[in-house]
């Protein structure tokens, strides 16, 4: 197996690397198909920012060309805003024909995670992750990012999983298959655009320095799988949840009338929601990011230490 043939490093994230200088791995979905053209160029380049100014560097990552990005430049980050659907979501299984192609992609955060422990990256910061969709009981429709966090060794930081999931399955899934859970300054699983869910996870983690104690030994142990951080959206900027919960509602309602499935599922309700919301959720969304952005990067300078 030698996919480093594959690999570009940006010569900055290759640099940091080798020197053992905390990196933070940041996806690229969110970019194409998470966000509307300019603010998803604009929020990339200020999660960039934010990683920086929390003492790491920021590799986003994407297939360019066919070439799996540890690190993008400002220029790919706007082909990948501007172009925004037109770039295919590229998920575990869309991986090997679009390198084939020499095609691009926007990776999920599956494979943000292939992507980031290929290049050794071991900390990656995003803003939702995929699950356990309502009505999985009877569509099967769970998203790869649930089986990837149980084999691939990266600390994924998110604000939660959106309530268009089933929350309670999606949990259920992640401790079948030995994910841990961890709530960052809370008991309770944020639900992305709100602080609570009604769910509990498994541990409360309440300092940057614990998480990556809890990183460094599920390694040593030899564990194969990632951990999964739930940072909740700081209270000035979380949404009013009968606000949101109806939105979803209503979105997840109008994807069945329109026979919405597979992979176009969750692009589908998250613009649905944005509108439905009058951007309100896309001004929280980008605070959301942005706070997972600090706390990874604050999470992988004790991981050097
Ligand atoms: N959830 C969000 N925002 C997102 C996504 C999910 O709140 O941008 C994106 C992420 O890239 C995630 C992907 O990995 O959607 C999951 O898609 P699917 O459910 O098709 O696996
Ligand atoms: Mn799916």
């Amino acid at each position: 197996m030698d996919y480093t043939a594959f690999l570009d490093m940006s010569p900055e994230v290759a640099q940091a690397l080798e020197q053992g200088r905390p990196v933070v791995a940041l996806e690229s979905t969110i970019i194409s198909h998470g966000m509307p053209y300019p603010q998803n160029v604009e929020t990339a380049l200020r999660v960039e920012e934010t990683i920086r100014q929390n003492g790491a560097v920021p590799a986003t990552i994407a297939v360019i060309g066919g070439r799996l990005k540890a690190g993008c430049t400002r220029e790919e980050i706007e082909h990948l805003g501007r172009s925004g659907t037109a770039v295919t979501k590229a998920s575990r299984r869309d991986l090997a024909v679009l390198v084939a192609r020499g095609m691009d992609g926007a990776t999920t955060v599956t494979t943000t995670m292939m992507i980031a422990a290929m290049a050794g990256i071991r900390i990656f910061a995003t803003g939702g992750i995929g699950g356990v969709h309502r009505g999985a009981t009877t569509t099967m429709d769970i998203s790869a990012d649930l089986e990837e966090l149980s084999h691939t060794p990266v600390m994924v930081i998110c604000a939660g999983a959106k309530s268009i999931l089933d929350l309670g399955l999606t949990l259920e899934y992640l401790e079948t298959h030995g994910v841990p859970v961890l709530g960052y300054g809370t008991e309770e699983l944020p639900a992305f655009y709100t602080r609570h869910s009604g769910f509990k996870v498994d541990y409360r983690v309440d300092t940057p320095e614990e998480l990556a104690r809890i990183f460094r030994v599920s390694s040593e142990l030899g564990l194969p799988g990632g951990i999964l951080v739930t940072n909740p959206i700081p209270e000035e900027y979380s949404m009013d949840p009968e606000i949101i919960n109806a939105a979803i509602d209503r979105a997840i309602r109008e994807a069945e009338e329109q026979g919405i499935h597979g992979k176009a599922t969750t692009p589908f309700l998250l613009a649905r929601v944005k509108d439905l919301t009058g951007g309100d959720s896309l001004a929280s969304n980008i605070q959301l990011v942005l706070n997972n952005a600090a706390l990874a990067a604050k999470t992988a300078v004790c991981l050097r230490r």
